[in-house]
């Protein structure tokens, strides 16, 4: 049998992860380099994070992941590290979580789709993971997957899609300090329709590049598949960094729908590397940003 703590990862977090709207809306307002950004970076409420999502897992209306994915078990959970690191293993989160502070951070969240919301996440940065497991110099890419479980999952019973989930970056992306694996959101353990329990969060790229419920990391030296680039190559490339300047194929991405914004006045422009460009535009000096989209 294996082992089983008797401290499970959700005996641990809501108290590391205790802190109120008002410190968090008063964290956002400190955070700000620039005053005209205050209005953007007013989160959501927690109604439109928890019940306007993509959880392709739980099926494709955005209301299907908040009617389904009560019923994923979460606890316990565990996560495989592998590939090219120096101590791989199967570790319980409640391991994972264990001495390691727990931030908030206030982002905004861009899907490819064009809506777009603001979420406090709660989370750590996945660089300290990475640095605990050890990275070996070999090593060039994270691939992430998500957890497999068709009798919890409805939408995984739909053989046309290649399940499981699967994400990944550059490990110059991965270790960058805005990339985040997140917990929980305003403060409380992370929603099961939000990726519960643990979940990626990459502010500057398109959503579905921020996999949800993650079961298996991976060091590799070679570019990993990633679940819409598999199915629609032309249209969602690797990098997916939010950039207003390439639009879709099918639409423009110059602007976006701010969900919870109002019938009128929702729409906002997009941000180059949406609002991140002075902490993240540097990794990719010296590429087209239209060829690896
Ligand atoms: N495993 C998994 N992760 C996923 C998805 C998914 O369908 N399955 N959807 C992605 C997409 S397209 C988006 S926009 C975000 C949505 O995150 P949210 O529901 O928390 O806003 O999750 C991403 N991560
Ligand atoms: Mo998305």
């Amino acid at each position: 049998m294996p082992f089983k703590s008797d401290l499970g990862w959700s005996d641990v977090t809501p108290k590391a992860l205790f802190l109120n709207r008002r410190q968090l809306i008063a964290g956002a307002a400190a955070a700000l380099a620039s005053p005209a950004l205050a209005e953007t970076l007013e989160p959501n409420s927690l109604e439109d994070i928890t019940s306007y999502n993509n959880f392709y897992e739980f099926g494709w209306d955005k209301g299907d992941p908040a009617r389904h994915a009560g019923a994923l078990t979460t606890d316990p959970w565990s996560i495989e590290i592998g590939g090219m690191v120096d101590k791989p293993g199967t570790y319980d989160l409640a391991d994972i979580l264990k001495g390691q502070p727990i931030e908030e951070r206030i982002y905004r969240f861009r899907c490819v789709e064009a809506w777009s919301m603001v979420v406090p996440w709660t989370g750590f940065a996945l660089s300290g993971l990475l640095n605990r497991i050890g990275v070996q110099p070999s090593a060039r890419y994270v691939a992430f997957e998500t957890l497999l479980r068709p009798e919890e999952m409805p939408g995984q019973r739909d053989g046309s899609f290649p399940w499981p989930y699967v994400e990944g970056l550059r490990l110059d992306e991965a270790m960058h300090p805005l990339t985040l694996l997140a917990t929980g959101l305003y403060g409380e353990p992370m929603p099961n329709q939000n990726g519960a329990p643990i979940r990626l969060v990459v502010p500057w790229k398109y959503g579905f590049k921020s996999i949800k419920s993650i079961v298996k990391i991976t060091l590799t030296d070679r570019q990993p598949p990633t679940t819409w680039n598999i199915l629609q190559p032309s249209e969602y490339g690797f990098h997916a960094n939010v950039n207003p300047e390439v639009d879709h194929p099918r639409w423009s991405q110059a602007s976006e729908r701010r969900i919870g914004a109002g019938l009128f006045g929702g729409r906002v422009d997009t941000l180059m590397f949406n609002g991140y460009a002075d902490q993240v535009a540097s990794l990719y000096a010296g590429q087209d940003l239209a060829v690896d989209y």
